[in-house]
Formats: structure tokens, sequence, C-alpha cells
């Protein structure tokens, strides 16, 4: 029996043959299946092309599931109070580092190459979260060409480092050049008036790892003196958790965040999720984060913090302080 395809059909047949994206071949199917005269003729057509379409369904879902990155793995979506990329040869720990940190479970292993693709994991801090990145390393050999999009899109970088290893400067050299790359310039070094433009500020620390392996200290002091100027250093062990206390909190504070309780007149404020906004963010700033609509409308606040006296109101410029919890008034 004769299929007798439309002009219709065939024109989207001709679509699907382009299509680049899974999207949009996903897309064409969806019309092709549609557009098709159904009757005996077309049966073998009709249950082709539900296959092909089931097949890129469940494409699409998978990696979501996995919470892994389909189409780009040079973005990794920000979630929490910021995020950290780290960046490393292999070996140094970087893994090691993140599963310390956060309840993510990156491989682990005494061979180099294990992690391909980024993955982050969150690090609980007090009452926010802050995301780490885990990647695959920085090395001579091969360098994924996608890094130096993470950390150009990152609130701060983790440059992480082997204490106890021989090519110690040689890793550093391909980490600076990295961050060259991607036009990342250290918040603490001097920004020199005739620097490149476009340049992204941000925080860099040298995190030196294995510091267990190095009870007199000598390693730390060499690995120290090989970090350049602007990137300031830190000795831990990720495998003992020695100086993560302290690494919590330095993540944190130095995104430059503030937490936010919100409060509904006579009810009591929500002090379990703050809202977190960049340090400066105003009462208006507050109330966009909280709904469009909240912003349109409202004209005051009313603040209860340790810079101001309790309930104390404020216009909708007001620059709002770590902490503080606040009431929102149209
Ligand atoms: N002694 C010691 N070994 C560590 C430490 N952190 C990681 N390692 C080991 O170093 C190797 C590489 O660790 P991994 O986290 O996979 O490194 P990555 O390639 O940078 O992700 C593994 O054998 C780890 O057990 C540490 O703090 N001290
Ligand atoms: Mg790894």
């Amino acid at each position: 029996m004769p299929a007798n395809l439309t002009p219709q059909y065939k024109e989207a047949e001709q679509r699907f043959r382009q299509a680049a994206t899974h999207v949009e071949k996903l897309e064409t199917l969806r019309e092709m299946l549609a557009l098709l005269p159904k009757h005996k003729g077309t049966e073998k057509i009709q249950a082709d092309l539900r296959k092909r379409i089931a097949k890129l369904e469940e494409e699409e879902a998978a990696p979501r599931r996995a919470g892994a990155q389909r189409f780009d793995p040079g973005h990794v979506p920000r979630e929490g109070a910021g995020q950290w990329v780290l960046l490393g040869p292999p070996n140094a720990g970087k893994s090691a580092l993140v599963r310390a940190l956060t309840h993510a479970h990156p491989e682990v292993a005494p061979y180099p190459f294990t992690t391909r693709a980024p993955l982050p994991g969150m690090m609980p801090f007090e009452d926010v979260q802050v995301q780490l990145v885990d990647t695959p390393p920085v090395a001579p050999a091969h360098t994924e060409p996608y890094l130096p999009n993470l950390a150009h899109s990152a609130d701060g970088i983790l440059l992480v480092l082997d204490i106890a290893a021989d090519d110690l400067e040689e890793s550093v050299r391909g980490l600076t050049a990295l961050l060259d790359k991607a036009r990342v310039w250290p918040l603490e070094r001097p920004l020199p008036h005739d620097a490149p433009p476009f340049l992204l500020v941000k925080p860099v620390f040298a995190i030196g790892n294995k510091r267990d392996l190095d009870p007199d200290g000598t390693f730390v002091s060499l690995a120290r003196e090989a970090v350049p100027g602007g990137i300031p250093f830190h000795a831990v062990s990720a495998e003992h958790g020695t100086g993560l206390e302290d690494l919590r909190p330095l993540l944190f504070r130095s995104l430059d965040r503030i937490r936010i309780y919100a409060k509904e007149p006579g009810k009591k404020p929500d002090l379990e999720r703050p809202f977190v906004l960049k340090r400066g963010a105003t009462v208006h700033a507050l109330a966009l984060a909280v709904h469009k609509e909240v912003a349109e409308r409202v004209k005051y606040a009313r603040i209860w913090g340790a810079a101001r006296f309790d309930g104390q109101q404020v216009d909708r410029d007001h620059v709002l302080a770590d902490r503080d919890v606040v009431e929102l008034h149209s």
C-alpha cells in the first residue's frame, strides 16, 4: 500500500535532515509524526518515527538526571551564594578537596584524568551553601578547552597545588597562563593603569594541598614562594581535614555577599533560608529577589539588625547589611 506522503510531510523531513541540534531533531520528528497520514500504508513509518522520538527524549532526560551538562561543559549553572571553580594539575587533590568540603562525591584516584567533566558540589557554611566546581586537570599534555570559560564565569578561583610535587613551578606557570587566557585578574593584585581591557577582577586563592606530607613546613614555604603576588596562599590537607575549617568562612566571605532574612509584618522572620545578595544591595534589590511585583509596590522597610535600632524605618534605596532582618512595606 502506498504511503501517500504530503508535501508538508516531505518538507518537514527535509528540515529533519538539516537539523543541527538535538532539540531541532526532536521538534522536526514530532512535526513529521503529526503530519503523517495515519493509515495502514504508513504504519512502519509511524513506528519508526515513534522509536526515534523516544530515543531522543530519553537522551535528553538522562544527563539531566545525572546533573551533567550536555551541551556546554564550560558553563555550570551557579547555585547558592556563589561559585568557586577549582583548577590544578593532575593529582593535586581537587576532587579530594571537593569531597571533603561538600556532599558531592567526585572520584579520587592516584592516577590523572579521573575527572573529565566539571562536577559541582555544595559546601554548607552556617545558613548558606557555596558551590564548588571540580574540574579536569590543567596539564601540559592536555587541558580541556572549556576551562578558561569556566574560570571566566566563576565568582572565584582556587588554584589547587600538591605542595610535595616536583613540578610545582611548572604547574603554577600553566595555571597563570590559563588565568590570562580567561582574562581573570586576581582581586588582591593591584590593577595597573595600563591593564588590558575586559579583565574580570575576582578572588583567586592558591591552595597548597597535602600539608600532611610536610611535617617541618619546608614544602609549604617553597610552594608559597612559587605562587605569584596577589594570590593568597593557604596550606591544607584535604585527606586529613587540616586547614579546611578556616577555608569555609574564607570562601563565603570572599564572595562579598550579604544574608538577609525577610519577614512579613506581624510574623516571625524566616531565619532558615536567607536571601543572598551582593554587598551594597538595597531594600529594592531585596524586594526584586522576593518577587517582581513586590519590587514594584515596595515603598519602605523596617529593619532589625546590628547597625540599626530595632524596627527602624528606611526607604527603598537604603543599603542593607549582612544578617539584617527586613520587613517590606508597600
Ligand atoms: N597525603 C595526601 N594525599 C592526598 C591528599 N589529597 C589528595 N590526596 C591523594 O592524591 C591523589 C589525587 O587526589 P585527587 O583528589 O584525585 O586529585 P585530582 O586529580 O586533583 O582531582 C589521590 O591518591 C589522593 O588520595 C592529602 O591531603 N594528603
Ligand atoms: Mg579529580
